[in-house]
């Protein structure tokens, strides 16, 4: 069919047949990739190698108590439930909005990877206004400064609704950026309870078939792809290029590793920060410099300047003054300490916005990369004589099956993960961009007699 396929401009007449044999020539690559997808669900590139690191994630006795190896925050929201847990044992209970429990792992950088194991039950979770509120266990690391660094795999599971005690188990690998690793079991959702049982923490290492499963899926992915841009010299067609470039695009999208959009993210904040900053700074004739100066020279000495030779201080005098320093400097820390302590709330909240931010431009990137590259496989499937219909049919389930793939593709990196709802998301995307062009295309025909007689 490749010769055929490069002959398009002779064999103008044969429309339907071609496509259908297009498609089922793919057939053995689709029969690969959904064979792949089902071993992998049952594969794990981690091995645990140690015993478990967690103390009393059985939840057998109180957690919550202040010697307890496990901490918290949220007093009331989280509390120990003798006779809740699993098998009439006792777990942890964690209610909505921010009831949650921690344990610390302080030297994560001696294990090469963690396997985080439990169970999680959830009644009536109502997801918040951000997309991670719900009640989830997760695994996050730390860096040096303190701040958690939410561009690397963290969600072991998460609930929704009401679910009976449920299974998770995943696996992280530890970066070289980790001083420290979280293992939270949290209810951040805006209604529900959930609770916690039987929560393990295994040292673990990365297997060595890891390799074999990831060069078996790259495989796969030329043989789907390059094989059929090769085979119908997508470069060769009207259109062809912009096919190449928007799949091209979204594959370095997904292949990109998470961190490198908040870098690229950051440039325009940064530079946003900075004009703000900057208006501000030329607005208010510097007011942040009043309160330092009268801080050394204090107002209540003023009127003593004014009658003529001081007299020496007596020594009740000179005990009030000191004293009144003493106070002073005194509430000069306090201010001190309240701004820095406003300051980082600040800057958690910032850092908790560039998340949702980036969140979303991700997931908006990438519908509508889709919906482009949709836009031009129907063009180029239109201007190689397949007939509309064929258009349609063959290229919604190559942009399924595209998607699909570039989710598969996600297994080979290891900050990004496949997802089911951002497939989903990838094929509206792809159908919105063929609903367009298809009726853009239909507008086009009634407007030119010449085209539709073609037809
Ligand atoms: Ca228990």
């Amino acid at each position: 069919m490749s010769a055929s396929g490069s002959k398009s401009s002779a064999a103008t007449k044969r429309p339907a047949p071609r496509g259908a044999r297009f498609w089922l020539a793919h057939l053995p690559s689709v029969l690969f990739l959904i064979a792949f997808a089902l071993f992998y669900a049952s594969y794990t590139p981690y091995r645990v190698v140690g015993e478990n690191l967690l103390p009393a994630g059985d939840f057998e006795v109180d957690p919550t108590t202040p010697d307890s190896p496990w901490k918290e925050r949220h007093g009331e929201k989280t509390r120990w439930e003798p006779g809740a847990g699993r098998e009439g044992s006792g777990a942890i209970r964690l209610e909505e909005r921010l009831g949650w429990l921690q344990f610390i792992v302080e030297n994560p950088r001696d294990y090469e990877a963690f396997v985080v194991d439990g169970h999680m039950k959830a009644d009536s979770i109502v997801l918040g206004e951000r997309h991670w509120r719900v009640a989830r266990i997760l695994l996050f690391f730390s860096q040096a400064d303190g701040r958690a660094r939410w561009d690397w795999p963290s969600e072991v599971c998460r609930f929704e609704g009401s679910v009976d005690w449920t299974h998770c188990r995943t696996g992280f690998t530890v970066p070289d950026f980790a001083t420290k690793a979280h293992l939270l079991l949290q209810n951040s959702a805006a209604e529900g309870v959930a609770w916690a049982d039987d929560v393990k923490l295994y040292p673990a290492e990365l297997k060595g078939s890891r390799y074999v499963a990831w060069t078996v899926l790259a495989f796969g992915w030329l043989a789907l792809f390059v094989q059929t841009f090769v085979s119908i010299r997508l470069w060769r067609r009207r259109y062809g290029v912009f096919v190449i470039v928007f799949a091209v695009a979204i594959v370095v999208g997904v292949a990109a590793p998470a961190n490198s959009f908040h870098a690229a993210l950051d440039v325009p904040l940064e530079a946003y920060e900075t004009v703000k900053n900057a208006a501000l700074a030329s607005e208010e004739p510097e007011p942040p410099r009043k309160a330092p100066q009268a801080a050394p020279m204090p107002a209540t000495e003023a009127p003593a300047a004014d009658t003529p030779p001081p007299p020496p201080l007596t020594e009740e005098e000179k005990a009030a003054r000191e004293a009144e320093r003493i106070r002073r400097e005194e509430e000069a820390a306090k201010r001190k300490a309240e701004e820095e302590k406003r300051q980082r709330d600040e800057e958690r909240k910032r850092a908790i916005e560039r998340e949702a931010l980036m969140h979303r431009v991700q997931k908006t990137g990438h519908m509508v990369l889709f919906a482009l590259l949709a836009v031009f496989c129907f063009a180029s499937a239109r201007r190689a004589w397949i007939s509309r219909r064929w258009a349609l049919l063959g290229t919604l389930p190559a942009l399924m099956l595209f998607a699909a793939a570039t989710e598969l593709l996600q297994l080979l990196i290891e900050q990004r993960t496949p997802r089911v709802g951002d497939w989903v998301l990838d094929v509206l995307g792809a159908l919105a961009g063929l609903v367009l062009a298809a009726g853009f295309h239909r507008l086009l025909r009634r407007s030119t007699p010449e085209a539709s007689a073609a037809e």
